[in-house]
């Protein structure tokens, strides 16, 4: 008889995300996975000035805040007729601001979130050193404080003493390499979370010299960081769990919208020359360019009323929470109806069949020093490996990109906002492929849809019944013990997922709800 493994929520994620998964004779045979919290920004926004837009979705979330900033504006850019007028430094200064989240975003991902998995934080009660940090740790978890650490599913831990406690101390260090991204990005975006300067036309902050130099020594330490200690200690746990290779591949279609635009001339975001290309490659074979009339989402496993297989410009947010069939609160997002992995390693799996120089040979080196084939990349630590090389690309390629700046010259085009028009913006953040539309009316917000990464990645099943990525991928995983299911939180956290900041249903009387094992 199948045993009913039931995770909610799921910790070290953004957000609330409860995975079931069926498992029976040690493996799974079937798994959902629910979005938990309602959003209801698209309502939100109904009936506004547009130029909310970029400062509400934003709102959306406070990890990946500046995707949401530049896909809204993307979105007003196109709806405004200005998506070939920014200026030179526009472009670039918005590249650095989005730049700078992505690196916190995924140095948070690695260490404050996954790493745990891996990594046995207990092992710090046996430190014998005089680092000051490590020292307050083992004192924590000597008087039996182990918050935030504990408790947590019991992981087969495969570090010795000291690499742990290495591994520990990085930890740390990255909470202070995190805070010189959120300084470098408030340099040009005004601060963090959500950014003041971004908008339609480029961003309104100027470069001078003084800003230059402060992002570049922040940016040099953080590249620093990534060089001697994030990619090295993501080689570390590919090396000792490599059996994670091959655990956790999802439905190996891959889509990437493309990211940090290289050009500004060409208004079509599905073919403008970006450092991350656009397209989509489906069954790690076949290289497909974007079309975006082939995005759609779907409602039939969803809390919401509507129909299935829709643009998302033409789809609706009617809540319905007593829908029987309906298991989460995410949309399913298809393309040409196919289910698609989003994130950074479809980035670089869209720019390596791209033929990306520097993707390339990034992937070569990697698979080369780890004796892999490149399928092997379709695991959970492909995509720990991928965030890690994505971090790296983006770090170096912003230190050339801040000595374009030209100090004095424009950094924003002058537009109106029409009475009635269409929008899209299409850009990658640093889970995945985002998508803002809008229709304005009257000049005012008619219709604002987002599909974010998550949504792609943590959908549930469709109309002809395909599971979403993170569903496949937890399918066929052994599971050693049901009790402990560690093997399925390290595949659900390969994938960063964020299922934040929107409105929570709430029961207002203070019933109990359930009983809630953290791990
Ligand atoms: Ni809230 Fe996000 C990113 C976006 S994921 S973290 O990256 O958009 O759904
Ligand atoms: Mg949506």
């Amino acid at each position: 008889m199948a045993h009913r493994v039931v995770i909610d929520p799921i910790t070290r994620i953004e957000g609330h995300m409860k995975i079931e998964a069926s498992v029976e004779g040690g493996k799974v045979v079937d798994a959902k996975s629910s979005g938990t919290l309602f959003r209801g920004f698209e309502i939100i926004l109904q009936g506004r000035e547009p130029r909310d837009a970029q400062r509400i979705t934003q709102r959306v979330c406070g990890v990946c805040p500046t995707v949401h900033a530049t896909a809204s504006t993307l979105n007003l850019d196109s709806a405004f007729g200005i998506a070939d007028k920014i200026p030179d430094n526009g472009r670039i200064l918005r590249n650095l601001v989005l730049g700078s989240n992505y690196l916190q975003s995924h140095i948070l991902h690695f260490y404050h979130l996954a790493a745990l998995d891996f990594v046995d934080v207990a092992s710090v009660k046996d430190y014998s050193g005089k680092d000051p940090q490590l020292t307050s740790v083992k004192d924590f978890i000597q008087r039996g404080v182990l918050e935030p650490f504990m408790p947590r599913y019991e992981g087969d831990y495969r570090f010795d003493k000291e690499t742990n406690q290495i591994l520990v101390k990085h930890y740390l260090e990255a909470f202070e390499i995190r805070r010189l991204a959120h300084e470098m990005l408030s340099i040009f975006g005004g601060k963090m979370p959500h950014n003041a300067t971004i908008v339609p036309g480029g961003i309104t902050e100027h470069p001078t010299v003084d800003k230059i130099t402060g992002f570049l020594w922040r940016l040099n330490k953080i590249r620093t960081f990534i060089d001697n200690i994030y990619l090295p200690d993501v080689m570390a746990v590919a090396k000792e769990y490599s059996d994670y290779f091959t655990i956790g591949a999802g439905c190996g279609n891959f889509l990437c919208y493309g990211a940090f635009d290289l050009e500004s001339k060409n208004p079509d975001y599905a073919s403008r020359k970006r450092l991350f290309p656009q397209g989509v490659v489906f069954g790690l074979k076949e290289l497909k360019p974007l079309e975006p009339d082939k995005i759609t989402e779907s409602v039939k496993h969803s809390w919401y009323d509507g129909n299935d297989g829709v643009y998302p410009l033409n789809g609706e947010t009617v809540p319905n929470h007593e829908k029987s069939e309906g298991y989460s609160w995410i949309k399913s997002p298809r393309y040409d109806g196919k289910v698609c992995e989003v994130g950074p390693l479809a980035r670089w799996v869209v720019g390596y069949f791209s033929g990306v120089k520097e993707i390339k040979s990034a992937v070569d080196n990697c698979i080369s020093e780890l004796g892999i084939s490149i399928d092997k990349l379709n695991s959970v630590l492909g995509r720990h490996a991928a965030r890690a090389l994505d971090a790296k690309l983006v770090a170096d390629k912003m230190a050339e990109w801040i000595l374009e700046l030209k100090p004095g010259e424009p950094v924003c085009a002058d537009y109106e906002v029409p009475e009635e028009a269409e929008g899209m913006g299409l850009v990658d953040g640093p889970r995945g492929a985002l998508g803002h539309w809008i229709r304005i009316k009257n000049r005012v917000i008619e219709k604002y849809q987002l599909v974010v990464p998550t949504t792609w990645n943590g959908s549930p099943r469709d109309e002809n019944g395909n599971p979403g990525p993170v569903e496949q991928a937890l399918l066929d995983t052994q599971v050693k013990d049901v009790d402990n299911p560690f093997e399925l939180v390290r595949i659900v956290r390969s994938f960063d997922p964020c299922l934040a900041c929107s409105v929570h249903v709430v029961n207002l009387g203070n019933s109990k709800k359930g009983i809630y094992r953290i791990a």
